[in-house]
């Protein structure tokens, strides 16, 4: 069975997606998802220009040799912008091949595990009462794990933290919005926030946090060691991530969990966090780190360092690489936890799936391949809308993380 057509969506059904659709001579096809938030059109240039043409005739089951070609035959290794288009490909054959099986990717990958996949929700508030209410909600709605954001007092804004409560989604501006930041704020308002939160849920719901990279080793280490008798499920991003040492540092003064790599794209952004245990959980996600090739041998090197995953799931990554995570989370035995920030109406509508949601967890259906369509009339329904991350300043100007 060869790769016969290989095309390349870009569409706006309540955010920017790009999508590939691999078809076969035997007529069978298969979806990845090439999304790069703020950056999308290179992914699709990349798609497009330089890996579609090279796919026509190449044979649609051998996934792992034409992932090889695709990372060794560019020269030009790793980055965002390669390993979201390789995941691409790579999600879209695998997806092909469990269509040809007749089985679900998860039977491809070793069978599941365990028959569903535990998720946190995202609750954010400007004050500790609005998340609360926030919190109350996810609650309501089952959700045994979620992450607590809150604005920073004397800051007019502050990224993850929005109006929105359910579908909350940062690129919001055709040139990025800019927010203050005040790390003596953030680090002074948010263990007294943390622990109303964990006073109001008890003991038994899972309480997670994210610092999105704001802070310096020291700083991301005290308010780690503040936050013990929180006792958070995991403190993401404490640091900006390029430098793995950094980690080190936290790690020596807290035994708060860890996670981080969002932002990554290869395993040997994390090699060394995980081959020295500096974090607890790896972020990473299938549609930023080339694939579910790439991302079940980053999660095996992880397995032996006792490192779970807790994958990247936030609304820039499509229905199909939600998908593609949790027929991996639910065939991974050193599983943590799946991110499910809800997609909105108009995303789910444009990709039809069969995962579903249910007291907290998410079930990806037993569909052969990865179970999810994709709507072509999308594309001219709604179109690309350029739309960026805010951007963050201090207070006397310079640029921050986030
Ligand atoms: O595109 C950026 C978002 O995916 C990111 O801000 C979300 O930090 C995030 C998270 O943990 O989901
Ligand atoms: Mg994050």
């Amino acid at each position: 069975m060869r790769i016969a057509d290989a095309q390349v969506f870009v569409c706006s059904p309540g955010r920017n997606f790009v999508t590939l659709k691999l078809t076969t001579d035997e007529g069978l096809t298969g979806l990845g998802d090439a999304t790069l938030n703020g950056r999308e059109l290179a992914v699709a240039s990349y798609l497009s220009d330089h890996v579609c043409p090279l796919l026509i005739g190449r044979e649609a089951e051998r996934i792992e040799d034409t992932w090889q070609y695709l990372y060794k035959g560019a020269y030009w290794r790793r980055g965002p912008v390669t390993m979201a288009a390789i995941a691409a490909v790579d999600v879209a054959l695998w997806d092909i091949k469990g269509k040809a099986a007749g089985m679900p990717v998860y039977d491809l990958l070793g069978g599941a595990v365990r028959d569903r996949v535990l998720v946190y929700g995202h609750a954010n508030g400007r004050d500790v009462r609005a998340l609360l209410d926030a919190v109350a909600m996810y609650r309501d709605q089952g959700y045994e794990a979620i992450r607590v954001q809150a604005g920073v007092p004397g800051l007019a804004s502050t990224y993850g933290v929005s109006a929105d409560r359910m579908f909350y989604e940062p690129a919001d501006a055709a040139r990025p919005t800019e927010n203050e930041w005040s790390t003596e704020r953030y680090l002074a308002s948010t263990p007294p926030v943390l622990e109303a939160v964990r006073e109001a849920v008890g003991p038994d719901v899972h309480l997670l946090h994210d610092v999105h990279h704001r802070l310096t080793p020291i700083e991301a280490a005290a308010l780690g060691k503040r936050l013990e008798e929180v006792r958070l499920f995991w403190l993401e991003d404490p640091v900006p991530a390029e430098l793995q040492d950094s980690l080190r540092i936290v790690r020596q003064h807290t035994v708060t969990p860890l996670a981080i790599g969002e932002v990554f794209n290869s395993i040997w952004d994390c090699e060394q966090l995980i081959r020295e245990q500096l974090i607890d959980y790896i972020r990473t996600s299938v549609s930023h780190t080339g694939g579910i090739s790439h991302l079940r041998k980053l999660y095996a090197l992880a397995e032996v360092y006792n490192v779970r995953s807790g994958a990247h799931g936030a609304t820039d990554l499509s229905p199909v690489s939600l998908a593609a995570a949790l027929h991996l989370d639910i065939a991974t035995s050193n599983f943590g936890i799946q991110e499910y920030m809800r997609h909105t109406a108009e995303t789910d509508a444009a990709f039809p799936h069969e995962y579903r949601f249910e007291d907290g967890h998410l079930i990806p259906g037993s569909a052969p391949g990865l179970g999810v369509e994709f709507d072509e009339g999308s594309v001219e329904r709604h179109p690309y809308n350029p739309a960026y991350l805010p951007v963050n300043r201090r207070r006397d100007g310079t640029m921050h993380s986030w």
